[in-house]
């Protein structure tokens, strides 16, 4: 039975990817480290499963990674742990380059001296573009595999810094590493603070405090949805830049191209996008249109200073020409499926 092990198990991708891995007949080690409260809800579910074993560890423990290696021949080790909220890692840089750089790096070395023929794959980001991209011969901004990288934010140095170490443990050491830059990728899993769940959920939320009442008329507030009748009172949406480009795929589907890039006979690079890019307004129209809101959602968000970043990613757009053409990847979830599906689930 091959063995995986996956860190940051119990976030969204790791707890998709322990299911698929699974379901494919492997024996799956995740973990993730110790916090005082119980952040086992997206792997709840597998806990019974005899073939999952969670633990906690920390991917920047020499001792923990060492013997994890030793303790257990490992075929594959997916490094998805990571502090991936890109506005935190503006208030702490270097706890997020410990985490995100030193974190995999660590890991690489463990491998490197004790299990030389275990895979790896690292997490790699397409914030590690940062404000830079190409245009095609139709006048279309893109991202690829050879497009300059100039990332915007401690997050998206910490994650190039290792993409590189993982090139050059597989150049100088032989290893197999693989990344995947992944564009955003959201699911009803998706953590609460980050802009597709924190919308999907409160329109959740909002949805299950009117109850169902018509709203009709608003009267004018900066901070609150008032009715007219005063039957409704609730704190509006509060959001940061609704500019910004993203390409939103779904967690599922990127989960099953880490799987993939890992089964190949050759290690790479690979970019994971869907090749569509939407502004977080069209992610609220969507979302807006899939709760059924008759009124213009506007009148229901309100843009605060707060939600903004020093620094912003004005535009992401991927192109997934090399995994659809070396591995025959591509995606099933089309964004207006995501969204619905994202809005169902917390209605
Ligand atoms: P991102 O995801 O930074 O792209 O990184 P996020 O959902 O946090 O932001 C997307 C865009 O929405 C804008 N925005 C807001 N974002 C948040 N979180 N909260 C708000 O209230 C808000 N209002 C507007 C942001 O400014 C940004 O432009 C995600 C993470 O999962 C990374 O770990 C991962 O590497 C990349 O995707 C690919």
């Amino acid at each position: 039975m091959k063995v995986a092990v996956i860190s940051g198990v119990t976030g969204q991708d790791g707890s998709y990817l322990a299911e698929l891995l699974l379901s494919q007949g492997y024996f799956v080690i995740g973990f993730s480290r110790r916090v005082s409260v119980d952040t086992s809800e997206r792997i709840k579910h597998l806990l019974t499963n005899a073939n999952f074993q969670f633990e906690e560890g920390d991917i920047c423990d020499p001792l923990y990674i060492t013997e994890l290696l030793t303790k257990y021949r490992v075929e594959e080790f997916y490094n998805l742990a990571a502090q991936s909220h890109v506005h935190t890692s503006f208030s702490q840089p270097v706890v997020t380059t410990e985490i995100d750089y030193l974190g995999p790096l660590n890991i690489l070395n463990c491998i490197k001296s004790l299990s030389p023929q275990t895979r790896f794959y690292q997490a790699s980001t397409s914030e590690m573009f940062g404000d830079e991209y190409d245009v095609n011969g139709i006048d279309e901004s893109y991202q690829d595999e050879d497009t300059h990288m100039n990332p915007q934010s401690p997050y998206a140095i910490a994650k190039l810094a290792a993409h590189h170490a993982c090139r050059l443990y597989r150049e100088s050491y032989g290893l197999f590493t693989c990344s995947g830059i992944l564009f955003n990728h959201e699911s009803p899993r998706r953590g609460e603070k980050f802009v597709t769940r924190k919308i999907t959920k409160w329109i959740g939320e909002f949805v299950d405090f009117t109850e169902n009442r018509k709203l009709g008329e608003l009267v004018p507030d900066e901070d609150y949805i008032i009715t007219k009748t005063n039957s409704v009172k609730y704190p509006k949406l509060r959001l940061g830049n609704l500019d910004a480009h993203r390409d939103w795929g779904h967690a599922k589907d990127y989960v099953r191209a880490m799987w993939m890039m890992m089964q190949h006979d050759k290690p790479d690079d690979y970019v994971v996008a869907t090749g569509e890019s939407h502004t977080i307004r069209e992610f609220l129209d969507e979302a807006f249109f899939a709760m059924n809101y008759d009124g213009d959602w506007q009148d229901l968000v309100v843009i605060d200073p707060k939600f903004y970043r020093p620094s912003e990613v004005d535009y992401l757009n991927g192109v997934y020409d090399k995994i659809e053409t070396t591995l025959g990847w591509e995606p099933e979830y089309a964004f207006e499926d995501l969204v619905a599906e994202m809005v169902e689930k917390d209605l």
